[in-house]
């Protein structure tokens, strides 16, 4: 069975692409319609009952929440990930975990504060504030285990924390629009040097022409121009 990869342009399902792209699979790109709202209807519920983007159908199910599909693709593929046994699987695991449940979350909440306090503009103007913050300390962070020289982050050989960490740096580029002067690549120079590596490699170029990314995606991300779809 090839992979169906449910995903709607700009949005998380870019990051699978991205890893799918890398490990030069066939795949089928399903387009989940945002704005019909066709990640909350009946048949899509049925393979990701929390209604969010995205979720790979495989010959073993369907899986869905990104940091789990980007694991289990490494796993499945041996690939993009220190292997299972080795000595910096734990290091590499804690930090994808971080990025997943803690970075990817918060720009969740950047994106959607309504869907977790209300549509007051004064609120969600305040979690936003303070988002900003925890965001920045957390890019301070990263930049600083960019600088390691670790095998597993920002090195020659991709691993899917590269491809997952690269993509929320655009988002922060770029959304919500009204709320991103907060955000500098420049000032995390290591990311930056990620950035801008990641998106030269060809992998990239099949998601740039299938999602209409623009030809600098990381480092100095544009909107989406997408063929089809949109993305919210
Ligand atoms: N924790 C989820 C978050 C995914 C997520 O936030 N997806 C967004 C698109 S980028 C979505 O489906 N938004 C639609 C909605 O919230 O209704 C994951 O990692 O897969």
């Amino acid at each position: 069975m090839t992979y169906r990869l449910h995903y709607a342009p700009d949005n998380a399902s870019l990051i699978i692409r991205l890893a799918l792209e890398e490990l030069g699979l066939a795949y089928d790109a399903v387009l989940v319609e945002r704005s019909k709202d066709a990640q909350r209807a009946p048949a899509y519920l049925a393979i990701n009952p929390n209604g969010l983007i995205p979720t790979l159908e495989t010959p073993q199910g369907a899986v869905f929440e990104t940091g789990a599909i980007l694991l289990w693709l490494s796993e499945q593929h041996n690939a993009l990930a220190p292997a299972p046994q080795s000595r910096q699987r734990g290091e590499f695991l804690k930090w994808l975990f971080f990025i997943s449940n803690t970075v990817h979350t918060e720009m969740r909440m950047m994106f959607y504060p309504d869907k977790y306090i209300g549509a007051d503009l004064a609120d969600c103007t305040k979690l936003r504030r303070g988002l900003q913050v925890s965001l920045k300390a957390h890019l301070s962070k990263l930049d600083a285990l960019a600088g390691e020289g670790h095998s597993w982050f920002n090195s020659a050989t991709v691993t899917v924390l590269d491809l997952y960490v690269v993509t929320l740096l655009r988002w922060m580029a770029l959304y919500p629009a009204s709320s991103t002067k907060w955000f500098s690549l420049n000032e995390t120079p290591h990311l930056h040097a990620l950035a801008t590596r990641i998106e030269l490699r060809s992998s990239v170029a099949r998601a740039i022409k299938a999602e209409g990314l623009g030809a600098t995606p990381f480092s100095k991300p544009r909107y989406a121009t997408p063929p089809e779809g949109s993305a919210t």
